[in-house]
């Protein structure tokens, strides 16, 4: 590989070992009534299968499923309340979809039913900082875990976008996540990083954390960003967030070059067909330092 990554990590998920080698895209299934890109049209559990067997078939290696919006303001919700809303979908998307299935929350408990109906990984927005529960729960299962960066929660994040030098910053907060997970007793390799692009960041933030990853990438774990749809593409672009697509994928593609393997998206046919053909050219590419030292 000569995009920036080094060796093709594994990563561990519930006795699965995930390869990296290539770009892994997860598609997202947001069941919420107000999630701010698709509101309220997966509530309905079998529409929700469908467009997730969908994704499969377009190539998501990985569902996420969400019960709780995050999008700044949005209010929280009880864990029985988002139990209810995503527990019939994996049950049976476990054992429809062929996928790992990953549960996005904050809360142990829903955390702990979403494993016990068969998801296999738990992407946690708030990176063990929400529900002191979490790493126990997720070292017990044997799941795969998501640390992404935030600072605050939902109701508070944006008023804390305030950084010297944001790499630095979200990777030192990240290595705390970290050793949060080692503390719960969770293996290095079930760990993947995730620089939380939206999430207690402006614009110019996002951007500047895709221009480099070297400082989340010198952590030594596997790298997921979920750029789709986000506000700083609309900043960019004036889009919609319907309209956002091909923003969306320019993102996804830099943020491959810079070493990031696994991508969170709502529209994984195109995103799989951007990284496949990045990752083509990628692999054509010489390293310019080689030049020369080439028998
Ligand atoms: N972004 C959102 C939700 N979960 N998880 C990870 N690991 N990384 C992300 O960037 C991320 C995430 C927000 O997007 P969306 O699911 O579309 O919105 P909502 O939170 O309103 O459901």
């Amino acid at each position: 590989m000569t995009s920036r990554g080094g060796e093709a990590p594994l990563w561990q998920v519930r006795g699965v070992a995930l390869s990296l080698a290539r770009p892994v895209v997860m598609g997202v299934v947001n069941l919420t009534p107000d999630s701010f890109s698709d509101g309220g049209r997966y509530r309905d559990v079998a529409h929700a299968l469908d467009q997730a067997e969908a994704m499969v078939r377009a190539g998501a290696g990985i569902i996420d499923v969400g019960g709780e919006s995050t999008r700044p303001g949005a209010e929280t919700v009880s864990a029985g309340e988002e139990a209810d809303r995503i527990l019939p979908f994996m049950e049976e998307g476990a054992r429809r979809l062929g996928v790992p299935l990953s549960v996005d929350t904050r809360k142990a408990d829903v955390a702990r039913q979403a494993l016990d109906a068969g998801a296999a990984i738990v992407n946690d927005v708030s990176a063990l900082a929400f529900d002191p529960a979490m790493a126990t729960t997720v070292a017990g299962a044997g799941a795969g875990l998501v640390l992404m960066h935030m600072r605050g929660g939902p109701a508070d994040m944006a008023a804390r976008a305030a950084y010297e030098d944001v790499g630095a910053a979200v990777a030192a907060e990240l290595a705390e996540a970290v050793e949060r997970a080692r503390s719960g007793g969770i293996p290095d390799d079930a760990v993947v990083l995730d620089p939380g692009l939206g999430f207690a960041k402006e614009a110019d933030h996002n951007l500047a954390l895709l221009a480099d990853l070297g400082p989340l990438r010198a952590l030594g774990f596997p790298l997921l960003v979920g750029p789709s749809r986000k506000r700083f593409i609309g900043a960019v672009t004036g889009a919609p967030p319907e309209g956002r697509l091909a923003g969306t994928l320019a993102a996804c593609v830099l943020a491959y070059l810079e070493g990031a393997r696994i991508f969170r998206v709502h529209d994984v046919e195109p995103a799989v067909q951007a990284l496949a053909v990045a990752e083509a050219i990628a692999a054509g590419r010489r390293d310019p330092r080689e030049e020369g030292s080439r028998p």
